[in-house]
């Protein structure tokens, strides 16, 4: 049975999703989760994910939520790739992913709510104190993973890893969301070597608005 991938690619954590599976070439089902729709509020979805938030993964029985620990899980089905089989090189990874969902991740969220979310679903208008915070935010998180950048092609190791993938899904909404990314040019080598692999430009196909409930 087919492993069936709920996202709206729309979404840095549907696109994360989205992007390992295409990267490690897992076979997947695309469901489109539409968020304009509701989709993550039907009885059916509610079931595999309770949080009705996307992204979510069924693989046979087993239903997995939380954009890091699925991209986890897409890594186990190749491995030696995108996860470390060496237990510190893991632990290197694990750092960076959990660092995304706690810093880099909701720095993002305030920018893209204000300056995407609010006008793909006529939410009105940017809050200028909310994007003010936002920016704050994400500079400083911009600077401490610029600074960890210095010298270096990919965020652990020598090679990609998922926390290279886990962290570059929110440069998809680099230009929408206007992400101050000026000033952090070891992020804009890093996130142009992202931008480049033949997976990201497979997701962004998929990419388009959603539909009005
Ligand atoms: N920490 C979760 C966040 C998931 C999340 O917040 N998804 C949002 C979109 S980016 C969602 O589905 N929102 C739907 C809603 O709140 O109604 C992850 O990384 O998977």
């Amino acid at each position: 049975m087919t492993l069936k991938l709920h996202a709206f690619p729309l979404s840095p954590r549907g696109f994360k999703a989205l992007l390992v599976a295409e990267h490690l070439g897992v076979p997947y089902e695309f469901v489109l989760c539409d968020l304009g729709k509701g989709d993550q509020k039907t009885a059916a979805y509610t079931a595999v994910n309770p949080n009705q938030k996307m992204p979510a993964i069924e693989d046979g029985d087993f239903k997995l939520w939380e954009s890091n620990a699925i991209i986890q899980y897409l890594a186990t089905k190749k491995p030696g790739t995108l996860l470390p089989l060496d237990e510190q090189a893991r632990a290197d990874v694990a750092r960076w992913m959990f660092w995304e969902s706690t810093t880099w991740d909701p720095s993002v969220a305030i920018l893209a709510f204000e300056r995407v979310v609010k006008g793909l679903f006529g939410l009105g208008g940017p809050d200028p104190k909310r994007v003010e915070e936002g920016e704050t935010k994400f500079k400083f998180a911009a600077g401490i993973l610029n600074a960890h950048l210095q010298g270096r092609d990919y965020v652990a190791g020598d090679k990609l890893s998922l926390a290279d993938f886990s962290l570059a899904s929110a440069l998809t909404l680099a230009e929408p969301a206007q992400l101050p990314l000026a000033d952090y040019p070891n992020i804009q080598r890093w996130g142009a070597m992202m931008t480049s692999l033949p997976a990201w430009n497979a997701v962004r196909a998929m990419q388009r608005p959603p539909v009005a409930a």
